[in-house]
């Protein structure tokens, strides 16, 4: 056992989160058994979305002329705009120079360095390369039968990397189920446009079905403000009536992230999107009601998350996880995680990544990592000042909790 005193604290609980390896919940990623889907090297990267909308924000090229770009050009004119033009100080464009770095390069190179760097590996080695850097376990994939190319290739009979699981993105039904129906018709299931009791048996059926097929841990969906229960909605009764009996009768968790304005924008395409506020009482309903049921909630809005975090004291079955997209930036990471902390201890999960890109991995953690461990730094430190003995190992375990433990254990957990 080594004692952890006001000298050694700080670079213990550093080493401590870097060294512990991450179970990141929520991605965009895919192995390479997905082809085309599986994002990485670097004109994937400085694409991200969230570059875009920065780079097009003081760059008044039309939006037409910049999604008709070829995929080098887009590359060009987005780190020319970024990283040449001006210094690259905002968290996505910090976070491209973090990744050059901790790959090895020089991040004042030139951009053909960066952009050939990933040719030198295999994908399996590159992804070999990057979860190892970013110190990954597992992650899960997010995965949308709705989407064409996506569902041939798990009618295929993927081989998936066992260390990418699944989650059922179940965004197109909920949210546009007008159009959703023709697709699950297509798929082999009898729906109509009521929700009769034969249709929202093949909504569970379909469900069922794709649990199984994909072997998701969880059921996923993002959700706009304006997200409300009960209400006479397809939505709501699709999430009652269907999502939520199959995930009681599976044991598996029904994700909620909830905030998001889509399209905001509609010209700045996947970057055009906002957030908005939504109401707590939604969940609070939800949490009460379906006390068998387990929800993971995440809220893209600043002003969510503390009556968030009140809720989660009141109810075991809400997993509070991540600071998402708009919140994964340090001074809000900081501000949420501390807030966690002081209403819950250790039973959340302080991040996810949200990445698109392989690469993205390596600096997400990187920099969530460094103010989750500041914030424990200054939490164990008012311990130690009280008089409490701490250890190395105890620190360690506790922090093994926030970054894989207390999802397993979610998972597990009986109701
Ligand atoms: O973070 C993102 O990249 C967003 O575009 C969304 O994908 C969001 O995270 C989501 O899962 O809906
Ligand atoms: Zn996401």
């Amino acid at each position: 056992m080594v004692k952890i005193n006001k000298g050694n604290l700080e670079s213990s609980v550093k080493k401590i989160v870097t060294e512990t390896q991450v179970y990141d919940i929520h991605t965009h990623l895919y192995p390479e058994a997905f082809n085309d889907l599986m994002l990485y090297g670097f004109d994937e990267l400085i694409s991200y979305h969230y570059l875009i909308a920065e780079a097009l924000r003081v760059n008044a090229m039309p939006y037409s002329e910049f999604w008709a770009l070829s995929k080098d050009k887009k590359t060009q004119f987005i780190y020319d705009t970024l990283f040449l033009s001006r210094s690259p100080i905002s968290e996505a464009c910090k976070g491209v120079l973090t990744t050059i770095k901790k790959l090895g390069l020089n991040v004042n190179d030139d951009i053909k360095i960066f952009k050939e760097n990933h040719l030198k590996y295999s994908k399996k080695e590159y992804i070999d390369l990057i979860l190892k850097k970013a110190n990954i376990k597992e992650l899960v994939m997010t995965n949308d039968p709705f989407n064409e190319y996506e569902y041939q290739l798990w009618k295929n009979d993927l081989n998936v990397d066992e260390r990418f699981k699944s989650s059922l993105r179940l965004d197109f039904l909920l949210n546009d189920f007008k159009s959703a129906r023709y697709a699950l018709s297509k798929m082999g299931y009898n729906v109509t446009t009521s929700l009769t009791g034969m249709t929202k048996n093949e909504i569970k059926r379909f469900i069922f079905d794709w649990v199984k097929k994909t072997n998701a841990v969880y059921m996923a969906v993002s959700l706009p403000p304006d997200f409300i229960l009960p209400e006479n909605s397809t939505r709501s009764i699709i999430i009652e009536d269907c999502i939520l009996e199959v995930s009681s009768e599976l044991n598996i968790p029904f994700a909620m992230m909830i905030g998001v304005k889509r399209q905001t924008n509609p010209e700045l395409n996947l970057a055009g999107d906002s957030v908005g506020k939504f109401n707590i009482e939604t969940i609070e309903y939800l949490c009460k009601k379906y006390t068998k049921n387990k929800f993971m909630i995440t809220a893209l809005s600043k002003e969510n998350q503390h009556e968030l975090i009140v809720l989660a004291r009141k109810y075991r079955n809400i997993f509070l996880f991540g600071s998402w997209w708009f919140l994964n930036n340090p001074s809000l990471i900081k501000e949420i995680t501390t807030m966690r902390i002081e209403m819950l201890g250790l039973s959340f999960m302080p991040q996810h990544s949200d990445a698109r890109v392989l690469d993205q991995l390596v600096y997400k953690w990187e920099h969530s990592k460094k103010i989750i461990a500041e914030v424990l730094v200054d939490k164990y430190m008012e311990l130690i000042e009280i008089g409490l003995n701490l250890t190395y190992e105890k620190i360690k375990e506790d922090v093994n909790r926030l970054f894989s433990q207390n999802f397993y254990d979610f998972l597990d957990m009986d109701l």
